[in-house]
């Protein structure tokens, strides 16, 4: 038998499932256990099909909307991503019981923007358009009182109403660097903006993007495990080519690999997105290692313990 090639696997560490995730997920299947299926879900709860397609298995509805939603007694989870302020008004319009999965750091933003919003200030907000977590943030305020901001173009074409009553939050998954320049241009032009104390990207988002940092340069390719409607997922493709890697790929399952592309690499760095599942980054590894005699090493930049509990409705003691 022909000898398998050497190759250097550099594994990111934090990678993958964060707290936020881990607590969305659980409430979809704590709910599936308390009610029974069918149990609704807004939105992919995180933006990972396998994951999705397990909840669909074990009797988890998704939906794009209420209106696709039966009167029904069963309950409606909202995704991890948030939503605007009208979806549970017309949940309890409806009398459907809704359940909040939106992950508490960006319930955080919601009430940064609301706070402001109450002292008289026009909020912008650092983010991409479309994104659920986007949609959710700017259905916290009446029109009119935050503004999407994406570019420094969008920040110079900004006419507020009165420059000194002025506050920014941001989508929780952007990349780290770009923020950065973002919030310099909203202060160089806005000198009285007010922001929030430490940013509002969140620590599962930074610290996958450090840890990509490091080894980025010194590997010859880079997969990160991950859905391609995932912000922070693609935000790490972005981060590893930025940081001098040649070759990056977002890659959701082993069957998605262009191996062509990875032929006579002898060196990979692999990381997955914060809703990437750890078997499919053990199903890309045995993948690779079909192909290849691997010799794999960890690299860690952080330890992270974050926990959330489960929305209250589902924690033992509230469950009705
Ligand atoms: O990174 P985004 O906001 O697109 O979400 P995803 O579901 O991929 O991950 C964490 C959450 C919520
Ligand atoms: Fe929460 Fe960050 Fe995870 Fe999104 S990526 S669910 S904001 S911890």
């Amino acid at each position: 038998m022909e000898k398998k090639p050497k190759l250097r696997i550099l594994l990111c560490a934090p990678r993958g499932f964060c707290a936020g995730v881990v607590r969305a997920i659980d409430a979809v299947e704590e709910a599936l256990k308390i009610y029974g299926a069918p149990v609704y879900v807004r939105h992919e709860i995180v933006h990972n099909k396998y994951v999705v397609e397990g909840l669909k298995a074990k009797g988890a509805i998704f939906v794009e909307e209420l209106d696709e939603i039966p009167d029904t007694t069963k309950p409606v989870i909202f995704s991890a991503h948030g939503v605007p302020k009208s979806i549970p008004e017309v949940a309890e319009k409806r009398q459907i019981f809704a359940i909040d999965a939106t992950c508490p750091l960006v319930t955080k933003v919601h009430r940064e923007a609301e706070f402001h919003h109450q002292r008289g200030r026009q909020v912008l907000l650092v983010g991409h358009a479309g994104h659920p977590e986007v949609v959710g943030t700017l259905g916290q305020l009446p029109k009119g009182s935050i503004f999407l901001v994406q570019t420094p173009e969008d920040i110079e074409n900004f006419q507020p109403a009165d420059e000194a009553n002025l506050a920014y939050v941001t989508q929780t998954t952007l990349s780290i660097d770009d923020t950065r320049s973002m919030v310099e241009c909203l202060t160089k032009r806005f000198p009285k903006i007010i922001g929030p104390l430490r940013e509002d990207i969140c620590y599962a988002t930074t610290n996958r993007q450090e840890a990509v940092k490091r080894i980025a340069a010194s590997v010859d390719a880079m997969i990160v495990v991950g859905s391609s409607n995932s912000s922070n997922s693609q935000r790490l493709k972005e981060v590893a080519e930025r940081s001098g890697c040649k070759l990056a790929r977002l890659v959701l399952r082993a069957d998605d690999v262009e191996w062509e592309l990875f032929a006579d690499i002898s060196s990979l760095g692999i990381t997955a997105g914060a809703s990437a599942p750890e078997v499919l980054v053990e199903e890309i590894m045995a993948a690779f290692a079909e192909r290849f005699e691997l010799v794999v090493e960890t690299v860690s930049t952080a330890d992270e313990s974050v926990f959330f509990p489960l929305p209250r409705e589902l924690r033992p003691e509230n469950a009705v």
